[in-house]
């Protein structure tokens, strides 16, 4: 009989599954693009859902297109989920999402072979549209699941490129019969690439993520006149590009002037009729401010809104706004906080807490149970661009982590 202490991963495994996932809608450059419910989600969504029932899990499909495959446990009950998404943004790397679902099968497949049962069910899951880059808020699956988004909204919302998700769900035949939100889940573990520089230049190999920062995504519409480039004098201009232009520069001012963990950014911007020679009537563009601090977020927000109204009257264009995404910061679950630390530590490697500067599914998990999450080093700290890397040893230690933290919880 193996003693589950001394359970490890099998790492070639796991890479092997990262390789044939990240076969998927790859880019040039080694990265993958499989946008949320697009025929590349759905291809890989079918890869894992199959590697799902070839574990032996039962896996449903809820309405939202949540995938869930559960492991019988010596008693019923509410599972210890791990899980993670698989869609990724348009220059995607391998390891974002994909190594918290693919490592989680790993631990599935490990206990198959160790003939081990826990406790209590396991269950394994990737959550719909965690990226938001398609359909706005990120974590919209996730957010479903556990009742903070109605599932009616959620299917109606219409994408930057005018489609619905329930139309796309459909279209990629994941409009599950299940209800969302179920199983109730006992405890989540998400693994998760940093996607930042901290565990890399500190030479750590885990982290224990202490919680999520605040997220706030605004799109802003400018409506002015278009004319003539040559013709228009300065004074009689009510220039779209212009404005949409102040305002970003001026976000990337307000996160110079508060410092700290403030960080702005404009991802995305759309002007028209996009001509060398003609004033810009129109300009949609996204700021994205995030920060630990809810208070500081919101001063950030308060300064982003009193600047944009300035120079939009200023310039004299109409200026519209909504909100895409706006979650405040979430602290995990101490117990699982320390449960990470201590069996990172208890395996021989180096850890660290540290906050997530990205959003995730277990932030969203922590409303319903106890969640946390084992972070593994970026190398250079890059990710969202098709060289994000995390290196093998990392991708097993994480792996194990993860094993013996869902051990602990599950027993
Ligand atoms: O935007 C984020 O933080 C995540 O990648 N959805
Ligand atoms: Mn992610
Ligand atoms: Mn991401």
């Amino acid at each position: 009989m193996v003693i589950s202490t001394e359970l490890r991963i099998d790492a070639k495994r796991l890479a092997a599954r990262l390789e044939a996932l990240g076969a998927v809608g790859a880019i040039a450059g080694g990265g993958v693009c499989r946008l949320a419910l697009t025929a590349e989600d759905r291809a890989g969504r079918d890869l894992v859902a199959g590697w799902m029932r070839e574990l032996g899990l039962s896996v449903t499909v809820d309405a939202i297109g949540n995938v869930i495959g559960v492991r019988e446990g010596l008693e019923s009950g509410a599972p210890v989920m791990a899980g993670s998404h698989i869609d990724t943004v348009r220059t995607g790397g391998r390891y974002d999402g994909n190594l918290g679902v693919l490592g989680a099968l790993e631990v599935i497949q490990t206990l198959n072979d160790a003939g081990l049962t826990t406790r209590r069910p396991l269950a394994v899951a990737f959550f719909t549209n965690e990226e938001g880059a398609r359909f706005n808020p990120d974590m919209m699956g996730s957010l479903v699941y556990v009742g903070g988004l109605p599932l009616d909204e959620a299917l109606a919302t219409v994408g930057i490129d005018g489609e619905s998700v329930g139309d796309c769900l459909k279209k990629i035949g994941y409009d599950g019969p299940a209800p969302c939100g179920q199983p109730e889940v006992h405890a989540y573990v998400e693994l998760h690439v940093e996607q930042g520089p901290v565990l890399d230049l500190d030479g750590i190999t885990i982290g224990a993520v202490e919680g999520v920062q605040g997220i706030s995504w605004t799109e802003f519409a400018v409506l002015g006149v278009s004319n003539h480039a040559g013709t228009t004098p300065m004074r009689l201009r009510h220039d779209a590009g212009y404005v949409a232009c102040a305002i970003a520069n001026h976000a990337r001012e307000i996160a110079r002037s508060l410092g700290g963990d403030q960080v702005a950014t404009v991802g995305a911007i759309k002007l028209s009729p996009n001509l060398v020679n003609v004033i810009a009537n129109q300009a949609v563009f996204t700021v994205d401010l995030r920060n630990t601090d809810e208070a500081v977020l919101q001063d950030a927000e308060r300064r982003l809104h009193a600047f944009a109204a300035e120079v939009a009257k200023a310039e004299g264009v109409e200026l519209s706004h909504r909100s895409l995404a706006r979650f405040e910061p979430v602290a995990f679950n101490p117990h699982v906080v320390n449960l990470v630390e201590a069996t990172a530590r208890r395996l021989g490697h180096t850890v660290r807490r540290l906050p997530s500067g990205a959003g995730h599914d277990a932030q969203m998990l922590a409303r319903i149970c106890p969640a946390g999450m084992i972070f593994v080093p970026s190398v250079a700290g890059i990710s969202h661009n098709v060289k994000e890397f995390t290196a093998l040893p990392d991708l097993e230690a994480g792996a194990n982590v993860l094993l013996h933290t869902l051990l602990a919880l599950a027993k």
